[in-house]
């Protein structure tokens, strides 16, 4: 089995008692609606329509050949798809044999890739042979067992391995409920992308409730237009809460208005998830072409979501709005579908659970008072309790309690609701992409003419925050030589600074680091 940091007994033990955490793996989801529903639509991904059976029946057929290549409970696998069905089907199979997956982001490139692969060792890629990364066989040829997604060319070889009616073979099953089911990743803010382990318990009890809080049921229709791996679209409530209360998920390659409107349309949507900049041009297509009928349920989440843009939703999107903070670490809250107005517009909404914790806490490492801004710490029934294989990592993230400090500053106002006013980690929030400042500093300190490097955000009207990246150099650099140099790295587009700064020297704080608050006033003093 997977070794990772585990509850403590007496948690755990509370959270079996309080009916949260209840022995089911999350494949059952599927499982329970194909023998219940067989016939219901499960999925729409271009001109297919996929019912609960199919989905499972592909889903049993790839678990049964992966089984019969040997893959048991405790391997790992590296997966790589776009918005398509296959990602679901590979999913379920993964879980039904109790191998855990890293789903990566398909604007993830070499870089990010190969960081995961380094961490859990996989023995399974899957991979879409369209990706750039892929178009050759030299970053794929490290793995045991390779099946390559290739949709342009309609004749992908996964797809073989999604036909026929194979038997699981005796020995082959899920893994028990509270061990590792996959890997969620983490936005981060350290030099290497980590890993959270989420167990079938914790994961499946956060779908469930969330599924509850945002009134989904059979007559769902969700659009997926985000990345389907990102937690947001997977279990907030996600593609994996809609397959629990038995919707529709219809699957979009972008959460471009043109072509979203259109699915909304054709398909029936009522419900879909956007980040703020999502939000942005919806608002704008929706005084152009009206608003996107039938939808009825918006959910906003991901980064900061300005007021004065959630309150011109429900009147020009002609839905409802519910505000999201979550984290791939655990910790969801959610606006209620029927709390006022006020605490929809002005809030990010309240934990999932009773038994979620919340401290908010000053500089100091004290609880504020109620009200004031401080650090979110939190522990609960679905929030992990350690980043995979980082103890220096977990040391600096918890606390001796096993509070998980997030490194956002909240408020909390009337009802527990929270207010997410601000950020202490060293992370830029890209349109809800979250981009580590150390990770791209690591890269751009690479060639010998860089002296030093520092990362910071800037304001951006479209996209809440972009990048900017300082720069000390030996000799004069043109930043287009540096974006080159970490494109040959191989690092996702949305890492790329969006501009560049050459000075003379980074300024520093009084221990030493670079002095970011400083860089960024600076910014706003030069741009002003
Ligand atoms: C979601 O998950 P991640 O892991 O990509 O990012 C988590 C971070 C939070 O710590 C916070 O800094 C930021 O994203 N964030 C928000 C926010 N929702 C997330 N900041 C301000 N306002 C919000 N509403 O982003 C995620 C996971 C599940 C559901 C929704 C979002």
């Amino acid at each position: 089995m997977i070794d990772f940091t585990r509850w403590p007994e007496d948690l755990a033990r509370q959270y079996r008692a309080r009916g949260h955490w209840i022995g089911r793996p999350l494949s059952a989801g599927v499982e329970t609606q194909a023998s219940r529903r067989p016939d219901a639509i499960a999925l729409i991904c271009g001109e297919r329509h996929i019912t609960y059976a199919a989905l499972d029946r592909a889903a049993t057929a790839l678990a049964a050949r992966l089984a019969g290549q040997g893959l048991r409970r405790g391997d790992t696998a590296l997966v790589q798809l776009p918005n398509v069905a296959e990602f679901y089907m590979v999913f379920v199979a993964l879980l039904k044999i109790g191998v855990a997956p890293v789903n990566a982001l398909y604007s993830h490139k070499q870089s990010e890739l190969s960081a995961y692969a380094a961490q859990i060792a996989p023995r399974l890629l899957v991979a879409d042979r369209a990706h750039p990364v892929f178009t050759d066989d030299a970053i794929s040829a490290g793995f045991p067992l390779v099946l390559m997604l290739n949709a342009a060319a309609g004749d992908h070889d996964l797809g073989d391995w999604l036909q026929g009616d194979a038997l699981l073979p005796a020995d082959a099953g899920p893994t028990p409920a509270d061990e590792v089911a996959f890997f969620q990743l983490s936005g981060g803010s350290t030099g290497t992308p980590k890993l959270i382990p989420r167990t079938h318990d914790d994961y499946d009890y956060s779908i469930r409730e969330s599924a509850r809080i945002c009134q989904v049921s059979e007559a769902t229709r969700f659009l997926c237009a985000l990345p389907a791996p990102h937690n947001f679209l997977l279990s907030s409530p996600g593609a994996l809460g809609v397959f629990h209360a038995g919707g529709t998920v219809v699957m979009a390659a972008s959460p471009d208005p043109r072509l979203c409107f259109d699915l909304i349309a054709r398909h029936g949507v009522t419900m879909a998830a956007l980040v703020p900049s999502a939000v942005g041009l919806w608002l704008q297509a929706a005084e152009m072409r009206g608003a996107p009928a039938p939808l009825d349920h918006l959910l906003v989440g991901g980064a900061s979501f300005p007021e004065a843009m959630a309150r011109q939703v429900p009147a020009r999107l002609g839905c409802r709005l519910q505000q999201v903070f979550g984290m791939a670490e655990g910790l969801v809250n959610y606006t209620r579908l029927d709390d006022p107005d006020e605490v929809i517009f002005t809030t990010q909404g309240r934990p999932i659970s009773a038994d979620d914790e919340v401290k908010i806490v000053g500089e100091d490492g004290q609880p504020v008072a109620e009200g004031e801004a401080g650090q979110l710490a939190t522990r609960g029934p679905y929030t992990f309790r350690g980043y995979y294989r980082a103890p220096e990592q977990n040391a600096l993230a918890f606390d001796a309690d096993g509070f998980y400090y997030s490194g956002d500053l909240v408020q909390r106002g009337a009802g527990g609701n929270l207010r997410v006013v601000g950020r202490v980690k060293d992370q830029i929030n890209r349109g809800g992409e979250k981009i580590a400042a150390e990770e791209v500093e690591h890269l751009l300190m690479r060639p010998p003419e860089v002296l030093a490097a520092a990362l910071v955000a800037m304001p951006d009207a479209a996209l809440g925050e972009k990048s900017c990246a300082f720069i000390v150099a030996r000799n004069p650099v043109r930043g287009i030589e540096l974006r080159r140099h970490l494109m040959a790295l191989g690092i996702a587009d949305y890492k790329l600074p969006d501009r560049f700064r050459l000075i003379d020297e980074l300024p520093l704080t009084a221990v030493g680091k670079p002095d970011k608050k400083l860089l960024r006033a600076r910014m706003e003093h030069a741009d002003a």
